[in-house]
This record gives structure tokens, sequence and C-alpha cells, in this order.
């Protein structure tokens, strides 16, 4: 068979040749666990091609489940890396990591689900939402550092062009409440801002990249996505009823990129009618911190087709171009102020050219709640009353 483990570093690598393996191999990874506790290693990595655990494709394998699963459970391995599925999932089970990265080729979304395993969070059913038909290509890393180790996901555009750290998981993650699972906070949302990274990274938004779906892992960013003045505001606006479908929280830090201008229904495919934003302004946002930009009137377009764009000025790569009848005008905003607009409102933002202020937001997303088709990559929908 061609499984085989080693140490490195005090660090136990173990990997599963997934082709070979025969029953016997529960007795060949139990002895090498054994053994390896008397070097009292400081993580034990387990490399194994086929997934345990899945939502896409497949659900993962089943007699890894039964025969390995409760071995990596019992010896306290600390983290598990598949492939198999062209994609990037991440989940936590009995203190182990579970990560599928898979995504060399592409991380693709719209590949029927087999089954929700409520303990794979990030990815699968619940996808990157900012990448649509998730054509991303990723690699992940690891880095062991004193007491704890740090895993990162690196994104890519299909053309090689380097997007930026996008998931962040390890050692920090703590199961406090012991049932063996992580929840809420503890989860680590999809580019969710960490203390303790690197603050030499060349781009100010690998350390403070926007926060997705806050509100699914903290109270308060649920209850300002439900919040009821913002809900009675926004249904006047609408003239009807509305279900929440995101939130996301930009530091926007200085010297950060914007974001080129788009429609946020390219990504939403909100129908019928149309999603509508709240933004939130966290402070003054104006030209030196990177206020938004919207074209006003755009909104009776319909959703147009996104070209690439300057990777010098936005952290997206495509944009729309919009017709020359449409200026762009810049929304300066007090700390406070809240400004919702259309799904198909052409918008975006330019760099924070300052030194020290941040341009700090928080935006939330609601679509019309007869709009039943949209993105299914933004589930669960969350009710507003
Ligand atoms: O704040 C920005 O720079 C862009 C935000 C945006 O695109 C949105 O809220 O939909
Ligand atoms: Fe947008």
């Amino acid at each position: 068979m061609g499984s085989y483990s080693f140490d490195y570093a005090g660090v136990h690598f173990i990997c599963i040749d997934f082709s070979t393996m025969k029953e016997d191999i529960k007795t060949w990874l139990e002895d090498d666990l054994k053994s390896s506790l008397s070097n009292n290693p400081r993580y034990t990595f387990l490399f194994i091609h086929v997934p345990p655990y899945c939502e896409l494709w497949i659900d993962g394998d089943k007699w890894l489940r039964s025969r390995l699963v409760p071995l990596l459970e019992l010896y306290g391995v600390d983290a598990v890396f598949s492939g198999h599925t062209h994609e990037y999932e991440r989940g936590y089970k009995e203190h182990v990591h579970y990560i599928i990265t898979g995504g060399g080729s592409w991380l693709d979304w719209e590949e029927p689900i087999v089954k929700d395993w409520e303990h794979m969070f990030i990815g699968g059913a619940k996808n990157l939402a900012e990448f649509r038909h998730g054509l991303i290509n990723e690699y992940v890393r690891v880095d062991v550092q004193m007491d704890e180790w740090i895993g990162t996901m690196h994104a890519f555009q299909p053309n090689g062009d380097y997007i930026g750290v996008r998931d962040r998981f390890g050692s920090m993650m703590k199961d406090t409440n012991g049932d063996g699972l992580l929840t809420g906070s503890e989860r680590m949302m999809p580019s969710n801002y960490l203390t303790g990274l690197p603050s030499d990274a060349e781009d100010p938004l690998e350390v403070y990249p926007r926060m997705m779906h806050p509100h699914r892992v903290d109270p308060l960013s649920l209850h300002i996505l439900r919040h009821p003045r913002i809900v009675d505001q926004l249904e006047t606006l609408l003239g009807e009823p509305a279900v929440g479908l995101q939130t996301m929280i930009y530091w926007k830090p200085p010297q950060a990129l914007g974001q080129a201008l788009h429609q946020d229904d390219f990504y939403l495919q909100t129908q019928p009618y149309s999603c509508i934003a709240a933004w939130i302004a966290l402070e003054k946002t104006d030209a030196e911190n990177g206020a938004l930009m919207i074209c006003p009137g755009s909104h009776l377009e319909p959703v147009l087709e996104m070209e690439a764009t300057d990777p010098t000025l936005s952290f997206t790569h495509t944009a729309v171009r919009p017709n020359p009848q449409y200026s762009t005008k810049m929304v300066e905003m007090e700390k406070g102020d809240i400004l919702f607009f259309h799904g198909r409102l052409i918008h975006g933002s330019l760099p924070n050219r300052s030194v020290n202020r941040f341009r700090k937001t928080f935006i939330c997303h609601y679509i019309p709640k007869r709009s039943t088709s949209y993105n299914k990559g933004y589930d669960p929908k969350v009710e507003l009353r």
C-alpha cells in the first residue's frame, strides 16, 4: 500500500493512499497514530484524496466515516485535507478540521448538492457567494507558528490573477461549549477579519478583508439586518414585503482598493423585480476615503455584462461600462447615514487614498418576498418580521 507518515518540525504528517488502501488501513492508521503519541507531536495533519464529508457531487466517503473518522477524533488529528471534488469546502467536527481544497480547476457551486452536512459550513451548500458561478482557482497554505497553526485559502481568477485570501481557519478556533461543533462566531466566515495576521501584507485588504454574512454569526449584525426602522423604510420603497439575503462589512482601510462599477443583481440574480441595498456609513465617507459612487437613473437598465477592468483601482476584476448618458456621482455620507439603492443601479467606489482613515460600512441586501428566483448561493434567507 502507498500510505506513509513522517514528522517534520514536530508536526506529524500522514498521507493515506486512497486508491490502494484496504481494510487493513485501519490497523495501520491506529498503529501510526498510537506510536506518534510518544513523540508528543505539536499537530497532526492527515491527507487523503477522497473527503469523508462533502457537500458537492458526493456526500463524502461512507467507509472513511465509519472506519477512519473515529480514529481521527480519538487520537486528536488536527486537520484532514482532501481533494477529489473540484472546489473548496471547510468544516469542523469533534476537534477535527476538514478541508477540501480541490479548487485547482475551479470552484463550481452550480453542481447539484448531494447532502448538507451541518458541520461543513464554508463552501459547498453555503458557498463563497462573491464568486459568480464559483469560477476561482485556489490553494490552501498552512503556517505553523510557535503555539498555533493558521490555514489560509488563496484565491485566483481563472486567468491566474491573484484575488487574495478568502478564508482562514486553524487552532485559534475553539469549541467553547464542548459540543464537538463550532457554532456562531467560533466558525470564522470567509473573509473574516482576524487579529494576529501579518501587518506587513502588501495589500491592506489582506489584513482587513471584507466580512461576508456577519449576521450568520453575530447577533448585532442580525439585529441591524432586521432593524424595524430599516425594514419599514425599505418596504415603503419596495411597496411590498422583503426578506434579508446578505450582510457585509467593508473596513476599507487606508490605501485599500475600491470596487469597480457593477450592479448587485449581477450577483444576486433576483427575479422577478430586483434586490435592494441598505448601505450604512459607519463613519464619514468622502472623496478621500473612497465614498460610494452611483450612476443615477441606471437602475432602469437590465443586468449588464461585466468586462475586465483596471486591477490597480478595484479589488474586483470586472466592471460594467455605463452608457455615457449616465454621469457618475459621489455620495458623501455622515456616520450613521443610510443609502437605499436598487439592485440594478450601477455603483462602485474608488480606492481609499487617505493615509489613516478607514471607510467602514455595514451593508444589507434584501429581495422582495415574491422574488422566488435568486442566486441560491446566498441562502438561507432571513425573515425580517
Ligand atoms: O462600498 C463599496 O465600495 C461598494 C459596496 C457595494 O458594492 C454594495 O454595497 O453593493
Ligand atoms: Fe454592490
